[in-house]
């Protein structure tokens, strides 16, 4: 294959395959992929929460939210469905950030929606520059449809851990399934290692 074709073009076919986890096509499109109706939450209703196992409830409004230090993320997503999204742009919060006043021992969350969707997450895979609370997409202000006004972003795991319209994070003391967990779909969710169902 390398004979075929320019150096420079295998370069490139590499580096785009090294993206894409197994199994997985880029597209160009960002398909829309939820369980029920897309819920309807208004800004000055909007509250982010971090509950603890001690009973600590840490809560921001969006005002104190927007105070916070706001970032760039460049990253790729990725669904079970097979579709990757290469490049994608997004502007949020750490949950770095959020997690900093938060004393907790637990080793695992789980993340609740507006619409009352879950999805279960290991606090491992949200510290450490993974994860964020996203508001704004391709320098948007993110749509509805897409999970606005805010949705959690952990692009390292498959799509459905980036929870819409995400309302807050309980830490748990065992790691429980939430909603697709539920229903088939894995615990854990790592597209490089093709963790799609249990
Ligand atoms: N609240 C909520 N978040 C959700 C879902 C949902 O149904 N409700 N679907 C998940 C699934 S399965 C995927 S693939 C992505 C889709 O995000 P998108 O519609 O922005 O592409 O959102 C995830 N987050
Ligand atoms: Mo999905």
């Amino acid at each position: 294959m390398v004979g075929i074709i320019s150096r420079g073009f295998h370069g490139k076919r590499q580096t785009t395959n090294d993206k894409l986890p197994p199994g997985q096509h880029g597209t160009g499109d960002f398909p829309v992929l939820t369980a029920g109706p897309a819920p309807d939450v208004a800004t000055r209703d909007w509250e982010f929460f971090i509950t603890t196992e001690a009973g600590k409830r840490h809560a921001w409004s969006w005002e104190q939210f927007m105070a916070l230090p706001q970032i760039d993320i460049r990253n790729d997503i990725h669904c079970v469905t097979s579709w990757s999204k290469l490049g994608t742009s997004w502007r949020g919060v750490s949950l770095d950030t959020l997690f900093e006043q938060v004393d907790t021992s637990s080793k695992f969350t789980m993340a609740h929606s507006y619409d009352g969707y879950t999805t279960n997450v290991p606090l491992a895979d949200l510290l450490g520059g993974q994860s964020w609370v996203a508001w704004e997409f391709d320098g948007e202000p993110l749509e509805r449809a897409h999970g606005g006004p805010a949705r959690l972003l952990v692009p390292h795991l498959y799509f459905w851990k980036s929870a819409k319209w995400v309302h807050g994070l309980e830490l748990i003391p065992r790691d429980v399934p939430g909603f697709w967990e539920s229903n088939g779909y894995h615990l854990h969710g790592d597209p490089w290692r093709e963790e799609r169902y249990s």
